[in-house]
């Protein structure tokens, strides 16, 4: 059986090195901070997600004050290179990092899969929120009358920069051209619906239904047709390490089946060295026995090689609750939850990187890495 630790041992984590806009108060509430800096790009589906989370937050803690505090990133700025082309790695979350390191905020929300599997040395993600459908979809132009990729014409054009898309997909449905288009969730709906250049666009479901937008959903694209990013369809919230008193309100708002998932997810992506550039996809989920698996898919640019492969753990507790504050697993924190579970989420992940690796991911990793250098 699983013991959460206990509130005086919460207690004795220690408050954050001389930050001095934490004010003791507050105590009846669990927590003794003041206010709340939320750092978040300036999209409409970026303020959707911070208001999201802060929307979670204030259900727990009514008597904070909370601040949005919007920011441009080199990924909002540059809106004409493919992103695998920018060469930056956290092109969506520098800016709001210095932000965070210079204490101009306090947390900043994420969309996970943005976020690179090793954070600037400080920070860590404080939680993550249950996750959204996960998955991909097909959203076709207004001009176009097919509910399935599978009946567009020959040629007809798709608009995606993802690699990991467009590898996975061009195996499925050769007849395809998958071309580049970039800019926020909006932008590239109005040039599906204006543009007249593109057939279908392929977009990660929960930006859609976060927007309000499901009604756009053509198709969900199943994993044998094209599995999702790491951390896709979860929201992250990074924070100081240091922070602890953030860390530990936080924790109220995670929830444990998606940490697990998303820690196992990004352990396999941290072991593989992938990021945005090459295509690495997964497919996870913790069934009724509390059974983790994940399934890992890596393929060569034009989808002509792959490896898919799958691992799975079972998450019950072998020992006591084990407490951890400092360590993290692929960058995240989860203080509230047991070393040893998180530990085999971890070690789930890279496992099965290493299955992969014994089976020659290395060379068609490296071959993708070299052509998107
Ligand atoms: C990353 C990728 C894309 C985003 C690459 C990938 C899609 C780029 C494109 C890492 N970040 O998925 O293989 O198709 O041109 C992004 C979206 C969301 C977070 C939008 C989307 C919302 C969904 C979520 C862009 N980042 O994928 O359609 O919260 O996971």
């Amino acid at each position: 059986m699983e013991i959460p630790p206990s509130e005086s041992a919460c207690k004795k984590l220690k408050t954050e090195n001389g930050s001095l806009k934490i004010k003791l108060q507050d105590q009846e509430n669990g927590n003794n901070i003041e206010k709340i800096r939320v750092g978040s790009r300036k999209s409409q589906l970026a303020l959707f997600q911070s208001n999201f989370v802060v929307d979670l937050l204030r259900k727990h803690y009514k008597n904070i004050a909370y601040d949005i505090v919007p920011m441009s990133t080199t990924g909002d700025k540059i809106l004409n290179v493919a992103l695998s082309k920018i060469g930056e790695k956290s092109l969506f979350t520098k800016e709001l990092e210095i932000a965070l390191e210079k204490r101009e905020v306090d947390v900043v929300v994420h969309s996970l899969k943005d976020l690179p599997t090793t954070l600037p040395p400080g920070m860590v993600i404080g939680a993550i929120c249950q996750r959204e459908n996960p998955f991909d979809v097909v959203v076709f132009s207004p001009d176009c009358k097919c509910s399935h990729l599978k009946d567009l014409p020959k040629g007809s054009i798709v608009g995606t920069s993802s690699l990991r898309r467009i590898a996975q997909l061009g195996r499925v449905f050769p007849q395809l051209t998958f071309e580049s288009i970039r800019g926020n969730l909006n932008t590239r709906l109005r040039k599906l619906d204006e543009d007249k250049n593109y057939s279908a666009l392929i977009i990660a479901a929960a930006g859609l239904i976060r927007l309000d937008l499901e009604h756009r959903i053509g198709m969900i694209l199943k994993p044998e047709e094209c599995m999702y990013a790491v951390g896709q369809g979860a929201l992250a919230i990074e924070c100081r390490e240091s922070d602890v008193q953030t860390i530990e309100l936080l924790s109220q708002i995670s929830d444990k089946n998606t940490t697990l998932r998303c820690i196992a997810e990004r352990s396999f992506m941290k072991s593989l060295e992938g990021g945005c550039s090459v295509p690495i996809a997964v497919n996870s989920s913790i069934d009724k026995n509390e059974k983790l698996t994940l399934c890992g898919g890596v393929f060569s640019l034009d989808g002509s090689k792959s490896i898919i492969e799958e691992l799975s753990v079972d998450l019950k507790p072998t020992k006591p609750f084990q407490f951890q504050v400092k360590k993290h697993y692929a960058a995240i924190v989860a203080p509230h939850l047991s070393h040893n579970i998180l530990s085999k989420a971890e070690s789930l992940g890279k496992d099965l990187a290493d299955l992969f690796l014994e089976k020659g991911a290395e060379a068609i990793l490296k071959e993708a890495r070299g052509t998107t250098a």
